[in-house]
């Protein structure tokens, strides 16, 4: 066989195992990390718009296919260049395949949102490239050689491109889920809600800056679950399970529960994990069907009092019946956040949000089944592990503002204040030992909502410590005691120390 032959045939079985073992390495690390795809991105960002439309014209949404499909043939004639290089004066094959790779690290860590790992599956990509060139090529260099039987050699380049081919298509295996659900998210209208919230009132929103926005935006929401990465259900096999203690047990699909009448509510969600002054805490606008509709059809039977609410990672929750069935608490089976379809992230295709009930008795994400059932029948998946089986949210606040260094004078001091399904009826702010004096509070929305407060503090030289405390619509005060967060939540007043020059 010719060399140019050989040289031609071995940097095609090169790429083979490079893009195989990138793509590989890049759906187990970071999908986006992907040598092939950052190329692809750059290329489309480097494409003028003329050019870019009319591929689009051609091709519609198969534009992206079209231009990997390019792309390949694209490498593909470049590593049998490189192969063909290396026959005649290596390793002069295998300095551009290295040069290639660079090319291809640039894409990778120019990406938004790369971190400098992604270029992992890059140098995956360039050691397999280049060892495999190396390998077949081999036989070019033995002194006096031949050069390698026919045979030899495409057993060798078929063995080494099908290894390539093979984890190419493993790595496409493993990110076909994901792929069907982001289209299958794409593809989703929410439907109109039968009461919709409308807009803010006035002065429910206080313009105090650094503040918590009274809705978090969604990629601000924390998240928290035992799930490493969101269970990737698609909506048209998915199914929700009603069992247990009913008359008439049921399975609804998504089409059949997206279907029915969807309300939507401003509720403040919170984790029982949350430290005095922490961040797991944020509100949305949840829009979903009301959890007691999908229970009267399913008709519980006298004598149960907690449904137990499975997740498809394998979390579960138990949950009040009574707090499910009060016509009074907007128990929502979410479908949307924040006028979106509810993301992955947050429970896709369907969660539970409970106003007044900590996540973990409460907020089941990736929901598959509700089974009624009673408190000494069953229990959740927290409760197995030290925390307790009922777990109201605890009245509280926290100190947003100033979170920088401040000079004396008048001083802005705000924050949040949550009393989840009671309400939350003031805010008080104390300096040093001085007395307890009232903040001003936003507009109360819905007593579901967390509240914001603020105060104007002429601040004295000094370092002082700062504490709020709410008290909610029962009267009850927040307490100063300090407590954990294990079994049902942490106690305490957040306390910040601020130097004034
Ligand atoms: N399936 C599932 N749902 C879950 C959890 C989980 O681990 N798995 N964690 C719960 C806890 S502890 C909290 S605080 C909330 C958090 O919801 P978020 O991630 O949307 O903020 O989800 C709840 N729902
Ligand atoms: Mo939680």
């Amino acid at each position: 066989m010719h060399r140019d032959g050989i040289g031609a045939l071995a940097g095609l079985a090169a790429a083979a195992v490079a893009v195989g073992a990138s793509e590989l390495v890049a759906a187990l690390l970071r999908p986006s990390a992907s040598p092939l795809l950052s190329v692809a991105s750059l290329v489309i960002d480097l494409t003028p718009p003329g050019v870019k439309d009319a591929v689009i014209g051609l091709f519609g949404t198969g534009d992206k296919a079209f231009l990997v499909v390019v792309l390949l043939v694209v490498l593909a004639a470049a590593a049998a260049g490189a192969g063909v290089l290396e026959a005649r004066r290596a390793p002069a094959g295998r300095l551009l395949t290295v040069a290639l790779a660079v090319g291809a690290a640039v894409a990778v860590v120019t990406r938004t949102g790369a971190s400098p790992l992604d270029v992992v599956p890059t140098l995956v990509a360039a050691l397999g490239a280049v060892v495999v060139l190396g390998r077949l090529t081999r036989p070019l260099r033995e002194p006096g050689g031949a050069g390698p039987s026919r045979r030899a050699l495409l057993l060798g380049a078929g063995v080494w491109a099908g290894l390539g081919i093979v984890a190419a298509a493993g790595a496409e295996a493993m990110q076909a889920p994901a792929r069907r659900a982001a289209a299958a998210i794409a593809r989703i209208r929410l439907p109109r809600p039968v009461s919709p919230v409308g807009p803010l009132p006035a002065g429910a929103q206080l313009d105090v800056p650094d503040l918590a926005p009274l809705i978090t935006p969604t990629p601000d929401f924390y998240r928290i679950d035992i799930a490493l990465s969101p269970p990737q259900l698609d909506p048209a096999t998915w199914a929700l399970q009603v069992t247990g203690e009913v008359e008439r047990p049921l399975t609804l699909t998504y089409a059949e529960l997206a279907g029915m009448p969807t309300r939507e509510s401003r509720t403040t969600i919170m984790c029982v994990s949350n430290e005095v002054g922490g961040d797991l805490i944020g509100s949305a606008v949840w829009q979903g069907i009301p959890i007691r509709d999908v229970l009267e059809l399913a008709r519980p039977r006298a004598g149960a009092d907690m449904v137990l609410s499975s997740g498809a990672d394998g979390f579960s929750a138990s949950t009040p019946l009574s707090a499910l069935t009060d016509p009074g608490r907007e128990a929502l089976l979410a479908i949307g956040m924040n006028g979106e379809v509810l993301p992955e992230l947050h429970g896709f295709p369907v969660r539970m949000i409970v106003p007044g009930l900590y996540g973990f008795v409460s907020a089941t994400k990736w929901l598959t089944r509700l089974e009624v059932t009673r408190f000494d029948a069953a229990t959740a998946y927290w409760t197995t592990r030290g925390y307790s089986a009922k777990a109201p949210i605890k009245v509280g606040s926290r100190i947003d503002v100033p979170d920088r260094a401040i000079s004396a004078g008048v001083v802005t001091v705000a924050g949040v204040a949550w009393a989840q399904h009671t309400g939350i009826a003031r805010v008080q702010l104390q300096v040093d030992d001085g007395p307890w004096r009232d903040c001003e509070l936003s507009t109360e929305v819905t007593p579901d909502l967390w509240r914001q407060w603020r105060f104007r503090w002429t601040a004295t030289t000094g370092t002082h410590q700062v504490r709020v405390r709410a008290t909610d619509r029962h009267g009850l005060v927040q307490t100063a005691r300090m407590q954990g967060v294990a079994p049902d939540g942490a106690t305490g007043l957040h306390t910040v120390t601020l130097h004034v020059p």
